[in-house]
């Protein structure tokens, strides 16, 4: 008896320990406090009108970004309800007005996309029959097909005619046919309307565990398949979606009372193990990717050895989530190889902004490496890098360096340098008013230095001896330098 009260003791304090030590292992990725006077939009965009019937549910409202259906004051977001008094007037210039009510609907689609970590928001869910708040997410990329292939997560789905529970959900399966598992949390006799609460749920690689008020109600391992035929599609990058609504088919129609109802957010904050947090500067390797389409892990033979992305094609992407450490100026260098007669480009964009397109040459073998490099700004925190490529290369790594911490336009398309291998001419064009071209021998000796002017230009190689040249062009926003050869 003793000795197995010891035994269970024990077990019980390393389940204690492990436990803990998961706990603390997290980090805050991400948060908004709302403590702004506006939205930020680096991070959330608004999604207006009323969908393809009512946003697939039925909904009613037509979501504004109008100061009254959405705002930020006061360390808090409000999401807000109104019953429209005027409405269905003929003015189809405010398309709101035809719609018996308003609210609002935020996402942040291509502004913050993560895999696995944990969501947490403080609210207060607004009662009101009829009424509907949510919290959830979608995935980034549709990697598995359209919805509900790739996965749908609800971390709270709050009715206004039924305030006393909460319902957490996750939706996988075949189109037209949706597999849904969902619990439904009770925290009787609490009203969830009286106060903030904290909804939560933490998402790994092999489980979703739902939660209010650090109360678990719902566990699911995703790491098998569901039944017998139904992988889970929860290992790839997903968005926040906040939404406030009336009349949709879970929730009901409102029952003609006036609707006042206020969605008021304290915070979203996700958070992600120490291990999955990837700060820049620092050199990502390109087999770090979160997110990827059509490119395939390789054993590199590359000075620093290890892996790369092979079997890029025009379509295909990498993405990455990283967190800047600091806004600023940057400069990527990418590894590039292609093999004779490939060569291609990638554009790199954070957060659904264009940073800039690097043009890869040549390099004459799959793994002859060469450094294409491209200058950016970057804002402070976390940027949802997407590498997407034309033409057909391998990259091994892109090396993130800070310039400088003074903020710089961002960068226009790079200049193209062509063709290659070149003889007598070299062909530039660039896009930007003022550049200047250095070409450089092997030996570093500059061979060639010309001012460029937006467009064409054609640089005379006749006098250039056979040989390997670097060529680099310089503009106001951007150094980059390609190497040809001279046959
Ligand atoms: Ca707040
Ligand atoms: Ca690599």
């Amino acid at each position: 008896m003793k000795n197995n009260l010891l035994i269970k003791t024990t077990v019980l304090l390393l389940v204690l320990l492990s436990a803990k030590s998961q706990a603390q292992s997290y980090q805050l990725f991400w948060s908004d406090e709302f403590n702004g006077t506006a939205l930020d939009e680096n991070y959330w965009n608004y999604e207006l009108g009323n969908g393809n019937w009512g946003w697939g549910t039925g909904q009613v409202d037509y979501d504004t970004k109008r100061d009254t259906n959405v705002h930020v004051r006061g360390g808090y977001l409000t999401i807000q309800t109104l019953k429209e008094s005027n409405y269905w007037n003929t003015d189809i210039y405010n398309n709101w007005k035809q719609y018996s009510h308003t609210s609002g609907r935020l996402n942040t689609a291509k502004k913050l996309s993560f895999k696995h970590g944990k969501v947490e928001m403080r609210a207060k869910v607004p009662k009101g029959v009829g009424e509907g708040v949510t919290l959830w997410m979608l995935p980034t990329f549709d990697k598995f097909g359209g919805w509900p292939r790739s996965g749908e997560i609800d971390v709270l789905e709050i009715c206004g005619a039924q305030t006393t529970q909460s319902q957490g959900t996750m939706h996988f399966g075949e189109s037209g046919n949706d597999q849904h598992s969902y619990a439904i949390y009770k925290p009787t006799p609490t009203d969830l309307t009286d106060d903030f609460h904290v909804y939560g749920i933490e998402w790994t690689a092999t489980q979703l565990k739902w939660y209010i008020d650090g109360n678990v109600f719902k566990t699911a391992d995703i790491s098998v398949p569901y039944g017998t035929q139904y992988y889970f599609p929860f290992n790839e990058e997903f968005y926040i979606i906040l939404s406030a609504g009336v009349g949709a088919a879970m929730c009901g129609k409102d029952d003609g009372a006036a609707m006042m109802a206020k969605y008021i957010v304290d915070y979203v904050r996700v958070y992600k193990t120490a291990d999955e947090i990837v700060t820049i500067p620092a050199k990502i390797q390109a087999e770090a990717f979160t997110s990827e389409k059509g490119t395939q892990k390789e054993v590199c033979t590359d000075a620093d050895g290890g892996y790369d992305m092979g079997q890029i094609g025009t379509g295909d992407f990498l993405s990455y989530n990283l967190v800047a450490q600091d806004a600023g100026l940057y400069k990527a260098t990418f590894r590039v190889a292609a093999g004779t007669g490939y060569s291609g480009a990638i554009k790199i964009s954070s957060g659904g902004v264009q940073l800039g397109t690097a043009n890869v040459p040549t390099t004459g073998g799959w793994q002859s490496w060469q450094d294409v490099v491209l200058q950016f700004t970057l804002k402070k925190g976390v940027q949802n890098i997407t590498l997407d490529f034309t033409g057909q290369f391998n990259l091994n790594y892109v090396n993130y360096e800070l310039i400088s911490t003074e903020v710089q336009p961002i960068a226009v398309e790079l200049p193209k340098v062509f063709p290659n291998p070149f003889s007598s001419e070299i062909h530039i064009a660039s896009q930007e008013e003022d550049a200047t071209v250095r070409v450089f021998d092997l030996s570093g000796r500059i061979v060639l230095y010309e001012s460029l002017k937006k467009g064409n230009s054609v640089l005379n190689t006749s006098q250039f001896s056979a040989g390997v040249y670097l060529v680099q062009i310089e503009t106001e926003s951007a150094v980059s330098t390609v190497k040809l050869v001279k046959e």
